[in-house]
């Protein structure tokens, strides 16, 4: 596939001429930007009869191999939709293709599921239980799949030992300036690395296994409807091999949180462990037939290795000059960093009782 420069100018007359690429967008009406993804451009599409549509421009930067991502996505949604009628529903080109490749990009366009709703934070119990019951489902229905025949859409995702070698990397090639101003945030990695390399020694040795998982299941990428029910996972990019136990502790990681990923004010970090458990309660409601004891022990310290792990990469990019995440301004990427660590530590003195709540689940 032809590699496009997606530096376009999205005004509403080219993304007129993306939609009417893809079948059923019978004259739109209205497109606007929707959603809070750090990593594509997302717009709703609304038609003439009143049909909603979403319709994407990929980050080719960081998705490079868009066949390989799209094959594991129509895999995924095939055995999702036939049982249970739920799920991403991605429509083709006229042609027939599920993305289109534009002088602006590559794009894809999925079906709006009606009135549903996202959550960049939650504090309603019920909604972290749904939640939790979501990934479960996920993780059972795709349980039958090959993993290793899923394509590496991103290479070594959650592998911390590299992220963490590419902060090292990153640091001697920063700017004095930012090396200085990530001064502390750089201390609490070094610091905290080695218990947190757990996870990364359990799965090198295989004591883990490797399953089909979705990677990214933030909050944000749950449907919900009116309700409050969870109706289906969302942005299934990073769907490929990994392990169940990265996904719960992303998915901690943001349902649970008492502040916002962005919070500049470290002392609101934390978790709720109220919605911790009910989030695990809804979560092994679905697994418990299928997660290992040794996955099971290990639920909560997961929590605090995704935190790390994402801080690490927010810091990251903070020292290369922000060029993955979307920003809205400056030190953007080192509060977020300075969240996500606080947010770490904050687990960490909650070992025991989040062990707990596990154990009693
Ligand atoms: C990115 O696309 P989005 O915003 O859901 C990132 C995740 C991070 C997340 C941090 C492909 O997810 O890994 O956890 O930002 N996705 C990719 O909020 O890097
Ligand atoms: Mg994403």
């Amino acid at each position: 596939m032809t590699h496009f420069n997606a530096t376009g100018k999205l005004d509403f007359t080219t993304l007129l001429e993306v939609s009417g690429k893809f079948r059923h967008m019978h004259h739109p009406v209205s497109i606007k930007p929707i959603g809070s993804g750090h990593i594509h451009d997302t717009f709703l599409v609304v038609d003439s009869t009143g049909a909603e549509f979403i319709i994407q421009r990929i980050n080719t930067k960081i998705f490079t191999k868009v066949d390989g991502m799209m094959g594991n996505i129509r895999l995924v949604t095939h055995v999702l939709l036939k049982q249970t009628q739920l799920s991403v529903k991605l429509i083709h080109t006229h042609d027939g293709h599920t993305t289109l490749a534009h002088y602006t990009g590559f794009w894809r366009a999925m079906e709006k599921i009606p009135d549903c709703i996202t959550y960049d934070q939650i504090t309603d119990p019920r909604l972290a239980a749904e939640a939790g019951r979501a990934l479960g489902q996920f993780h059972w229905l795709l349980k039958g799949l090959p993993s290793g025949a899923f394509f590496e859409t991103l290479p070594n995702f959650h592998n911390l030992k590299l992220r963490y070698s590419a902060l090292l990397d990153a640091i001697l090639n920063s700017s004095p300036e930012r090396k200085n101003e990530a001064r502390i945030a750089t201390l609490f990695a070094q610091k905290h690395i080695d218990e947190l390399l757990k996870l990364d020694n359990l799965i090198e040795t295989k004591k883990i296994p490797l399953r089909v998982v979705h990677n990214d299941p933030k909050i944000n990428n749950i449907l919900f409807n009116k309700q409050g029910i969870a109706l289906c996972m969302i942005d299934l990019d990073t769907v490929m091999e990994g392990s169940l136990l990265h996904d719960f502790g992303d998915a901690i990681r943001t349902t649970c949180a008492l502040a916002n990923e962005d919070e500049p004010d470290i002392s609101k970090c934390g978790i709720n462990l109220e919605l911790f458990k009910n989030y695990t309660k809804g979560y092994l409601s679905q697994t418990a037939p299928m997660i290992s004891a040794l996955e099971k022990a290990n639920l909560s310290i997961a929590p605090a290795v995704l935190s790390f792990t994402i801080g690490i990469r927010f810091l990251t990019d903070f020292l290369q000059n922000d060029i993955y995440y979307k920003i809205n301004y400056a030190e953007h990427n080192l509060v977020r960093a300075n969240a996500q660590f606080a947010q770490t530590l904050f687990i960490l003195n909650h070992q025991k009782e989040m062990e707990q709540i596990i154990q009693e689940t």
